[in-house]
Order: structure tokens, then C-alpha cells, then sequence
């Protein structure tokens, strides 16, 4: 198991699917910051359920035992174990210099980092509740819970006359934008609705133009990349 002050590279835990771990692993390919990927796989039980022992029994109580708030994902930099998304992405970005580059930009960065968290919160609850309620509600969150977000960051856009959220280039907050938006649009594919691609032009572009970044080409086709499953086995949209 990964423990702090083992390895040279930086090692990102979390289970084997986008989920979270996407944006971290764009970044640090696109930054050229070597990443080890731990990821833990979650296995169907026999009569039903889920294993996820290789996290909850092996290695998640000797982590616990040096950073008692532990969760996926954890990200280990020499001595250091942070867990919680936005303060690993946070850490990263500013290893990686995409975290703003003035002050202005940075407080950018966190209130559009945030607004991106609200909306994953959203399809979580959405996804991982009860069947019962997916079923009911798919639609009208496609339809206007989600909308709402997407608007919200496109009048950002908008408003702040920027081709990225925080600026002229991309940073932490664009990257977990783009996985909102590509997740968003996989999702309403799926359910034959209008993809945010169509209807939010300047998140789009955002979209396309970190889709282009050559340092990202090897991502689309990785299996423990992009190819991995986006939500966990429990799931109601995988
Ligand atoms: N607020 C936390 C939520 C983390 C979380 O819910 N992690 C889920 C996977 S996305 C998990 O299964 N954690 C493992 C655990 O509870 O030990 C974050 O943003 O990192």
C-alpha cells in the first residue's frame, strides 16, 4: 500500500473510475508532474453487494491512523497525505501553476471551483440515491437542476469576458468543468435529451480546446483514463 515518505511520485488513491480522480490526472499530464495512479477496485459480491475491502479493510485504517479524516481521494507528496477532492485539487494546482496566477485569478479559481463542486454534488445525490428516485427525477435534473449550474458558470463566462474561468488559460476549475460537461453530455446522450454542448457555446469551448491539449492525446484512449467507468458499480448512470 502507498504510505507518505515511500515513493519519488506523486500517488493519487481512489477507486477505479473517473469520478473525482479525473481532473487530477488531466492536470498532472498536462503539466508533465509525474502521477502514480493507486486505484481500488470494487468488486460484486456473491448474493449481492459490493466488495471494497482493498480500501475499507486493507489500506484505508493505517492511512486513518496518520490523517484520521481519510477518504478517496487521498493524494501523497513525499510526507504529505491530504485527502477531500477540492483541497488535493487545490495542493495540485498549485504544484502544477494552475491555480490562478494573481490574486484576482485565484479567488476566481475558487469560486468556480466551487460552483463545479455544487453541480457534482447534484448528480451525485442523483445517481448513487434510490433507484426509485432516479427514475423519477432523471429528467427534470437533466432538464433544469443541471441547467442551472451550466448557466450559472456560462453567464460567468460572460460576464467576465475570459476564455477560461478564471483567465486566458486553463486552470483547476476548468479541468473538473470539462469532466461536468463531458459527463453531463455522456449522460444526456444516454437519455436521448440536448447535450450542454449545444446549448452553453462558451463551455463548449473550453470543452474542445482542453480536449485538444496534446498532452492530454494518450488520455482517450487509457484504460485506467479516460475508458474508465465514470461512476462506481451502484450507480444508476455508470
Ligand atoms: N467530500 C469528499 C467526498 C469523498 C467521497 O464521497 N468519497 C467516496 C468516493 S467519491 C468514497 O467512496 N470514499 C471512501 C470512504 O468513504 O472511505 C471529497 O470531496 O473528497
Amino acid at each position: 500500500m502507498p504510505l507518505p515518505g515511500d515513493g519519488q511520485k506523486l500517488t493519487l488513491g481512489y477507486w477505479s473510475i473517473r469520478g473525482l480522480a479525473s481532473p487530477v490526472r488531466m492536470m498532472c499530464l498536462v503539466a508533465g508532474v509525474p502521477l502514480e495512479f493507486h486505484s481500488y477496485p470494487l468488486h460484486d459480491k456473491e448474493g449481492g453487494g459490493y466488495d471494497g475491502s482493498a480500501w475499507f479493510a486493507q489500506d484505508k485504517p493505517p492511512l486513518a491512523r496518520i490523517n484520521p479524516l481519510i477518504n478517496l481521494p487521498y493524494l501523497i507528496d513525499g510526507n504529505v497525505l491530504i485527502t477531500q477532492s477540492q483541497p488535493v485539487y487545490l495542493y495540485l494546482a498549485r504544484k502544477c501553476k494552475m491555480a490562478g496566477s494573481t490574486p484576482d485569478e485565484e479567488i476566481k479559481v475558487e469560486q468556480t471551483l466551487a460552483q463545479v463542486y455544487d453541480l457534482r454534488n447534484a448528480l451525485i445525490d442523483l445517481v448513487y440515491g434510490s433507484l426509485e428516485d432516479f427514475e423519477a427525477k432523471w429528467e427534470s435534473y437533466l432538464d433544469s437542476r443541471a441547467q442551472s449550474h451550466f448557466a450559472k458558470l456560462e453567464a460567468w463566462l460572460e460576464v467576465m469576458g475570459t476564455p477560461f474561468l478564471a483567465g486566458d488559460k486553463p486552470t483547476v476549475a476548468d479541468f473538473h468543468c470539462w469532466e461536468m460537461v463531458d459527463v453531463h453530455d455522456i449522460f444526456a446522450k444516454e437519455k436521448g435529451k440536448p447535450s450542454v454542448l449545444t446549448k452553453y457555446p462558451k463551455l463548449a469551448k473550453i470543452h474542445s480546446a482542453i480536449k485538444a491539449l496534446p498532452e492530454l492525446a494518450s488520455f482517450w484512449n487509457d484504460e485506467n483514463g479516460y475508458k474508465l467507468k465514470i461512476n462506481n458499480k451502484m450507480a444508476h448512470f455508470k
